[in-house]
Formats: C-alpha cells, structure tokens, sequence
C-alpha cells in the first residue's frame, strides 16, 4: 500500500521513464524497432523493477495510468527521434492484461496516434499470453478495434505460461515474442531448440514476425539465422537505453 502511493505521488511528479532496447532485423542487420521498457527511480527507494511496481500498479487500480503514460510516452519519443535524425520504425509497448478489459482502450491509442501524428504502424502493442486467460468478447474485440487502426499487435513471452496454438490463430496477431528461457538455452538444448525451431516456422506460415528476445551470444544469433529467424533482442545488440543513448548507440558503427 505504501508502494502504491509511493507510485501515485512518483506518476504525479513524472519520475516514472521509458528505457528502450533496440530490435535488429537479422537479416539484413538494420533497427526494427525498439521496445519501451518502464522504469521508476524513486528518490528514496531507489530503483523499482517493472516486475515489482506492474503488479502493485495492476492491485491499486494505476495500470491504466500507467499504460496510458507509456503509450503516449513511446508514441512522443518516435517524433523525437525523427527530429534528431533517427528513423525507428516501430515502437514498442507492454500493456497489461487489465488494461485490454478497457473498451476506450483503442480510442485512446488513436487518439494519442493522430496528436502526434504518428503513423499507426509506428506502433506495436505487446500483449502477454495470460491476457488471454480471461479471453472473452470484449477483449477480442478490443484487439480487433487496435489491430483495425493499424497498429501492431505482439504476443509477449510467447512458450511459456498459458501459451496455446489455437489462439495465435483466433487472435490478430502480426508478431511473436519468443521468450527468452527458449534462447537461453538454444546452444545446449535440443529441446529449446526444437521449440524454438517450430514456432518460428509457425510464426512464418501465418504471415507473422518472429521476434527472439534474450540474444546474448554470437553464437546464438548465428543459429537464429539459420532458422530464418526475423528479428532479435538482447544484449548481444543493446541493454535497453535511455532514448539519448539509443541515438548514441544509433551513431556507433556496428
Ligand atoms: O527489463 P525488464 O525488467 O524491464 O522488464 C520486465 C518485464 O516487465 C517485461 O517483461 C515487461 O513485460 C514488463 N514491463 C516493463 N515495462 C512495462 C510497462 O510499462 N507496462 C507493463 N504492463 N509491463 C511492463
Ligand atoms: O517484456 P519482457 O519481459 O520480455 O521484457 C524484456 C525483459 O528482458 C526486460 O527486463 C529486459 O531488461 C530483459 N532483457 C532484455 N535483453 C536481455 C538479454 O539479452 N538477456 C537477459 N537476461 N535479459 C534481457
Ligand atoms: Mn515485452
Ligand atoms: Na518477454
């Protein structure tokens, strides 16, 4: 509870920042993207992770506060970059299962789009297959709306929790998020790789990008190739940056 207001007074004052790490197309080694990560420095407590401050966000009703700080946050820094001379096609932002529930969810998303005049596909929003636990109506619908404006939509984590083949065709999906246990792995385990190996085909049969999260090694990226795999994440390429590194990382050759 303590956390909570700490979280509503940290939100009021603006101290809550989006880091962002890039997403390479291993293919032809160019940016793809980046995904928004949050963050919460508080002046006292020092460093939250997301992992911790989501969870008290979600039990003390502030996860839509913060989903609609990150969107407009994200959708603010791609005009930013432009300015600077950095092209990052696509944006990419974790929303929580919660917030999918929320009708004006897709009216908010256009919304923050057309003031800042930025192109639909600019934007991918990441959902986490427990999302789809409580998949019902209203929440596909809700995707439909979003997935309609243009925007990207990203199942987070893909291979673990809920995770089911059947709804990754019900759902509009235009991209994969491979979890990174998966890539960890990749080297040693045949299993991992196997998974690994399947869902890529799959991701490319049904016209969706494959993303792998967690690259750490040469090694690993090489075997991703092989496999035709789209896009990588990790920190082989780059930890998630504040917005002004990224721009330095961008001017880095590499
Ligand atoms: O680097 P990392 O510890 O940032 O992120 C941990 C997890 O927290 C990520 O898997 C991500 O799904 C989640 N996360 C990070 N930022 C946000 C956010 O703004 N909203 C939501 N819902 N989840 C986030
Ligand atoms: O949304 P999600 O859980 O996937 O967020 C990605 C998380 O993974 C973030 O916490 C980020 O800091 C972390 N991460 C990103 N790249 C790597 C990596 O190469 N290795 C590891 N161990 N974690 C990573
Ligand atoms: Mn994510
Ligand atoms: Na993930």
């Amino acid at each position: 509870l303590l956390l909570g207001s700490a979280l509503r007074d940290s939100l009021a004052r603006g101290l809550l920042n989006l880091h962002y790490q890039p997403q390479i197309d291993i293919r032809t080694g160019k940016l793809y993207g980046a995904e928004a990560l949050s963050r919460w420095n508080h002046p006292t407590l020092g460093n939250i992770y997301p992992s911790r401050f989501i969870a008290v966000a979600e039990d003390t009703g502030q996860i839509e506060t913060i989903g609609a700080w990150s969107l407009e946050e994200a959708v603010s820094q791609v005009v930013r970059w432009d300015k600077e001379g950095l092209h990052v096609p696509a944006v990419s932002v974790n929303l929580s299962a919660v917030h999918f529930c929320n009708r004006d969810l897709p009216l908010l998303i256009e919304r923050i789009l057309k003031e800042h005049g930025v192109a639909p596909r600019r934007l991918t929003v990441e959902i986490t297959e427990s999302v789809m636990m409580g998949e019902n109506e209203e929440t596909m619908r809700g995707l439909s709306a979003i997935r309609a404006l243009g925007v990207g939509l990203s199942m987070d984590d893909f291979g673990t929790g809920y995770s089911s083949l059947s709804r990754l065709t019900r759902l509009p999906l235009t991209e994969i998020k491979i979890d990174r246990t998966f890539i960890m792995n990749l080297e040693q385990d045949a299993n991992a790789q196997a998974v690994t190996t399947a869902v890529i085909g799959i991701g490319n049969r049904l016209n969706m990008t494959v993303v792998t999260e967690g690259v750490e090694t040469e090694a690993q990226l090489k075997l991703l190739q092989g496999l035709n795999c789209d896009v990588a994440q990790g920190y082989l390429f780059a930890r998630p940056m504040t917005p002004d590194d990224v721009l330095a990382w961008s001017r880095e050759p590499h």
